[in-house]
């Protein structure tokens, strides 16, 4: 018998099991098709990433001796499905049956489960590319009432020993270092350059297909620096921990006016895909702290982004697919500010993270949480509408990841079960860690007036508008202490100011279909 191995474009990792474990007269197979482009439509550069990744791929496993087939996007008889292109080339090398690293997003796990019995018959083989499996996952899930990330967070480094002195206590005798970390942006701040990858003829073919074929997504495909083999992608491992992990901590949360990257580490592409592995990541970021080239601060602030969050948010979305994505607690109605896919607003802070996503298919994390998303959430936007743009846009999106970060930290629509609480926050926060708010034409001190900052009404009506919902929890105790001591003229004023700037918004019909860049 002769299988089919299907790589998918998010699992280009050489030592896959089924890749090791393939007999030597199988075939490998990786397919470009414009269904996967399309599902949402995805930023230029994704696709270029991805496509120019693959090709890269293939080549190196028949440079290994495997037998390849490769789908091209514009080849004649490319069927433009996932599902149908394996199982036309499953029958064309003559294959009993096709083997699959289970996906990574629902809407294809379901696909090929329900395949299962056809001929020829799909195996999907778990994916082994984190540290902890779904079955661990749900065990530590099970009989707890509210899952906390910290909590996960320190049984997975117990679990890994990363950061982890001989007699299992966390390094620095603490388990997080956040009280260092966060500072505000200095006035005077020179992050590093990111290492330049010119596009190699394979990554200009690629750039000039996506050109052509989806060319009227948002987002430009110039200056293409994403990295498309596992060679580069180490590269830019190295730079980061040499250049950008001993400032990493200090400024997580800082956003710049001109600096799009700061201290992050632009490697989210590059470990979704599989270019990279997480162990491999972190480990260096420890060997770093152990050799005195970077503090404890950086090393752990960064770890728990991809030993924590990371591997939560995938364990959420497995344990609760397909129900979560339905969720919407706050029963947010609106569509999507049209300016999301254009930039075109006043507000400088959205303007600069929105043309920065154009730009490089990039945004930190602060910028897609506090500005991107708590605007989402203060106006009230629909889970869907949001969920599919921060899937679109960003070059590192998948729904795995992206769901849980949009629907549940962002949006709050599953009621506090991922994040104990909403991250609503008003132009105060925003003029706090950003360079923004001087260069803008609202006044970030002000909440009512033509020139008022929108985030401040935004907040209150928002807060107010989720009094029942928000007001019990004790984290927000604080806040609706304030809310609830103002005046009621000061509250209508604030209202009414929130309302008319809600009404004169422009919203996208549906996404794909706006005025995009
Ligand atoms: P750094 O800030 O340098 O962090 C290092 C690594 O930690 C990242 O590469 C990433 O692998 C991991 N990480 C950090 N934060 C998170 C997080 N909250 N969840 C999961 N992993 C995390 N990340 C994605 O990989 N794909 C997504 O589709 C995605 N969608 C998001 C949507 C929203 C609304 C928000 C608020 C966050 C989202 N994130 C997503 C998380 C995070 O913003 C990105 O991982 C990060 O910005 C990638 O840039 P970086 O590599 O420079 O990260
Ligand atoms: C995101 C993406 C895109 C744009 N195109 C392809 C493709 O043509 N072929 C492919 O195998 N994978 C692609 N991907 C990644 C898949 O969408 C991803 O594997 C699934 O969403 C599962 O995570």
């Amino acid at each position: 018998s002769r299988p089919l191995i299907v790589i998918l474009g998010d699992q280009l990792t050489e030592d896959l099991p089924v890749l090791t474990g393939a007999p030597d007269n199988a075939v490998v197979a990786l397919f470009e098709v414009e269904e996967e482009g399309r599902y949402v439509p995805h930023h230029p550069q994704k696709i270029a990433f991805l496509f120019s990744a693959m090709r890269h791929f293939a080549q190196a496993l028949r440079q290994k001796g495997h037998q390849v087939h490769y789908t091209c996007l514009d080849d004649n008889d490319n069927t433009q499905d996932l599902i149908s292109e394996a199982e036309r080339v499953a029958t064309l090398y003559d294959c009993d049956d096709i083997r699959v690293t289970s996906p990574g997003e629902w809407r294809l796990f379901d696909r090929i489960q329900k395949r299962r019995s056809n001929t020829p018959t799909w195996y999907m083989v778990t994916d082994d590319r984190f540290f902890c499996s779904q079955e661990e996952f749900n065990q530590w899930a099970q009989g707890r009432q509210r899952f906390r990330m910290e909590h996960f967070y320190r049984w997975m480094r117990r679990e890994t020993g990363l950061l982890m002195d001989e007699q299992n206590n966390p390094q620095g005798e603490r388990w997080n270092f956040d009280q260092d970390n966060r500072k505000p942006l200095p006035r005077d701040i020179h992050p590093p350059e990111p290492p330049q990858h010119q596009p190699d003829q394979m990554t200009r073919e690629v750039m000039a297909l996506v050109e052509t074929h989806f060319g009227d997504h948002f987002g430009t495909l110039e200056g293409f620096n994403w990295p498309v083999t596992r060679r580069q992608a180490l590269n830019d491992l190295n730079h980061f921990i040499k250049h950008a992990l001993p400032f990493f901590g200090d400024y997580q949360d800082a956003i710049s006016d001109q600096h799009p990257f700061l201290y992050h580490a632009r490697l989210s592409g590059a470990l979704n895909a599989g270019l990279l592995r997480p162990l491999e990541v972190c480990q260096a970021a420890e060997n770093a702290w152990r050799d005195g080239s970077v503090p404890l601060n950086c090393t752990e602030g960064f770890i728990r982004q991809i030993l924590g969050w990371r591997e939560y948010v995938r364990g959420i979305y497995w344990l609760n697919m397909p129900g979560y994505k339905q969720r919407n607690d706050l029963k947010a109605d609106r569509n999507l500010p049209a300016f999301y896919w254009t930039g075109d607003t006043d507000m400088r802070c959205l303007r600069r993270a929105i043309e920065m996503t154009r730009d490089h298919a990039y945004a930190h994390h602060i910028q897609r949480l506090m500005v991107t998303g708590n605007f989402a959430l203060l106006c009230g936007v629909r889970p869907e509408a949001l969920c599919d743009w921060y899937l679109a846009v960003y070059i590192d999106a998948y729904e795995w990841v992206e769901l849980p970060n949009t629907l549940g930290m962002v949006l709050y629509a599953d009621g506090g079960y991922l994040g104990s609480k909403p991250y609503c926050a008003s132009g105060k926060y925003i003029d706090r860690m950003s360079d923004h708010c001087q260069q803008c034409r609202f006044d970030v001190k002000k909440s009512i007036g033509e020139d008022a900052c929108p985030f401040n009404s935004l907040y209150w009506y928002f807060l107010e508008r989720h009094e029942k919902q928000l007001a019990g929890n004790q984290r927000m105790k604080l806040i609706y202490g304030s809310l609830n001591k103002m005046s009621s003229d000061k509250r209508e004023a604030l209202r009414e100011q929130a309302i008319r700037f809600l009404d004169q918004l422009d919203y996208e019909p549906a996404y794909g279909q706006g005025d995009h860049l």
